[in-house]
This record gives C-alpha cells, structure tokens and sequence, in this order.
C-alpha cells in the first residue's frame, strides 16, 4: 500500500502599510536564499506583488501591497476582491517615522472598517517595524518608548474594535525574523 503525503495547507496572506515601512524587506528576510545584496537593490514595490513561500506544514501566498499614495486608494476601493479567500493580514509600522504616525493610523483604520464590513474571521498582526536593536541609544530616539506607547499602541487600541482577533509585534530586519510571526496560528 502506497501512503499519501497530505497536502500542505494553503494561506493567503496580505501585507500592507505605507510607502518605505519595510514591507518587502520583511519577505525578504523570511527567504532562504536572501543576502544582503538583496535588501541593496530593493525599489518600491509597484503595486501588488505575489510571493510564494513554502514551509514543510503550508504553501503561504504572500500579497505584498507596494504603499505609495497612488496604490492605496485602488486597494480600499477593491478591498473585498483582495480579501477573498485570505486568513490573514498584516499591517507594517514604521516606529522610526515619527512624522508619519499619523498617516499610518489613518491608513490601518481604514483598512479596519472595511475588515468590519467584510464581515469574515481574519487575524490582524500589527508590525511596529524598524524596532531596530539599541534603537533607544540613538539620540534622535531615546524617546522611542514612550512615543509608541503614547502615540502609536494607544491609539491603535483606540481604532481596533475590542472583538478583533489582533496582535502586536515590535520586529526588525536587524534581528532573526521569526516564521512564527508570519504563519498562522
Ligand atoms: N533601520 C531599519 N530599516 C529597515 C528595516 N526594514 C526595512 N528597512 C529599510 O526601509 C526601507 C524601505 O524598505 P522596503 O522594504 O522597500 O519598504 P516597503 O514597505 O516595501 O515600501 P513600498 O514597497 O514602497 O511600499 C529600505 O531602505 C530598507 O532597508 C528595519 O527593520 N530597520
Ligand atoms: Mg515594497
């Protein structure tokens, strides 16, 4: 008797957040065969750009949603078409542009409301990105800590509705990525 290896799950997961976040370096860390040469040549992603990875329990499809102005208002026009069939999403933070907080929120909460309406059980991990080792010891950030506390996770505790099934990660391309934060539960 011949045995069957079952086939591995399938995920389809979208990764969004503004312009320069660090969305694709994110994917690129998670690649076996990346290098640093990779991170040097990376361009804004145009558009939306599909990457398949796979690990040895699933088959994961990563929508990698490029973050400049002109994209974003064609995705949350057609936000249900790009939600079909996806179990998860990602919204990328950048901690280290402190300017732009604002407009990272604005973004995630629209992108919340439309999550609302969708209707359909979707985890949400928030990445405050660029949470680089020793960040704090920088001059220019030795407020870091408290600046996110005050005006990124409490504001983000503000715009998720209680019921939303959310997690919060600080990462870095500066520290190991860990494949658990990108898989499913
Ligand atoms: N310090 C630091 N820089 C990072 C980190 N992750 C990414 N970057 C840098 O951020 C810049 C933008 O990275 P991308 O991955 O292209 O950003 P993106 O979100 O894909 O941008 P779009 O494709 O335009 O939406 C690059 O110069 C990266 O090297 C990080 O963890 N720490
Ligand atoms: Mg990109």
């Amino acid at each position: 008797m011949s045995s069957v290896s079952p086939k591995p799950k399938q995920y389809k997961i979208l990764i969004m957040g503004l312009d320069n976040s660090g969305k694709t370096s994110i994917l690129i860390s998670l690649s076996k065969d990346s290098n640093i040469l990779s991170y040097c040549s990376l361009k804004p992603t145009i558009g939306c750009d599909i990457k398949t990875f796979e690990t040895e329990e699933s088959l994961m499809s990563i929508w990698d949603f490029g973050g400049q102005e002109k994209f974003r208002e064609e995705y949350l026009t057609n936000f249900k078409n790009y939600l079909e069939g996806a179990k998860k999403i990602i919204f990328v933070i950048d901690v280290q542009d402190i300017k732009r907080y604002e407009l990272a929120l604005e973004y995630c909460e629209k992108i919340i409301n439309l999550l609302k309406e969708w209707g359909h059980p979707i985890e949400l991990s928030i990445f405050l990105h660029k949470y680089d080792p020793n960040l704090n010891k920088k001059e220019k950030f030795e407020k870091i800590d408290e600046i996110v506390e005050s005006k990124l996770i409490d504001e983000l505790i503000g715009i998720i509705p209680p019921e939303f099934d959310y997690k919060l990660f600080k990462t870095s391309i500066y520290t190991v990525f860990d494949k658990y934060l990108i898989q499913m539960k």
